[in-house]
């Protein structure tokens, strides 16, 4: 039976998942190098550090600690020029009528994102008062794939994993809900979300009692 439905942040609620890889392509520029969306791929979820260390992987940069400190700080600088003028125009579709639909129906709502900015995120986007427990960047030892942000917020909610519900948009975000031994639904494309108990294109066309039918059985 499912009592809590927890959601990743950057890809699953609001469109920065696009800021993300602008930002990383940026820099990837500045260091000589090409890097493309399907690379992208991999360091969605991943923390800023681990996202950075895939990206130099690509370019086949080696670097030292003081360089990736710089390099790293100077990405979330253009991230957060994009995320400045971030408003509920960004939501991505259906979601905030999904989350309306959810509270009403008394499920316990989290928020488990990797990143650090996600706080600044929601208050931006005007959602705080949807979530009972945020779980962020800034709490956890251990980035997805690890379950630690995932355990976190189930137990933020009180609800056992085996109740829960995440909803992810990244491969590393499935491995850890899945490890943490949870529920979930990719969003995004089933050729890439290959790992998820479902996927989902979007929330316009999916309502709250689907996934109850789907899984509650
Ligand atoms: P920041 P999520 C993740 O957020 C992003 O998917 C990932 O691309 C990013 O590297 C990570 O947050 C860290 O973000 O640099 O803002 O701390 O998808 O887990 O909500
Ligand atoms: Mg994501």
């Amino acid at each position: 039976m499912i009592k809590g439905l927890i959601f990743d942040l950057d890809g699953v609620i609001v469109d920065t998942a696009k800021y993300h890889y602008f930002a990383w392509k940026k820099l990837a520029e500045e260091l000589n190098f090409d890097f493309d969306e399907n690379q992208n791929e991999a360091l969605k979820g991943v923390s800023r550090m681990q996202a950075l260390e895939l990206l130099l992987n690509f370019g086949s940069i080696q670097a030292n600690q003081e360089e990736k400190t710089l390099w790293a700080n100077r990405k979330n600088r253009y991230y957060q020029q994009c995320l400045s003028n971030l408003s509920q125009n960004d939501l991505l579709p259906g979601v905030l009528n999904f989350l309306i639909k959810a509270k009403e129906r008394k499920y316990k709502i989290a928020l488990a994102s990797s990143s650090k900015n996600a706080k600044t995120i929601l208050y931006h986007l005007n959602l705080e008062n949807y979530f009972d427990y945020i779980a962020d960047g800034n709490m956890v030892q251990e980035s997805k794939p690890d379950p630690e942000i995932f355990l976190l917020a189930s137990d933020g909610i009180q609800c056992s994993p085996n109740s829960c519900l995440v909803f992810e948009d990244a491969l590393s975000g499935i491995q850890a809900a899945k490890s943490a031994g949870m529920l979930v639904i990719g969003v995004g494309k089933s050729t890439v979300l290959t790992t998820a108990d479902l996927v989902i294109s979007g929330f316009n066309n999916f309502k709250l009692n689907e996934a109850e039918a789907y899984f509650n059985n």
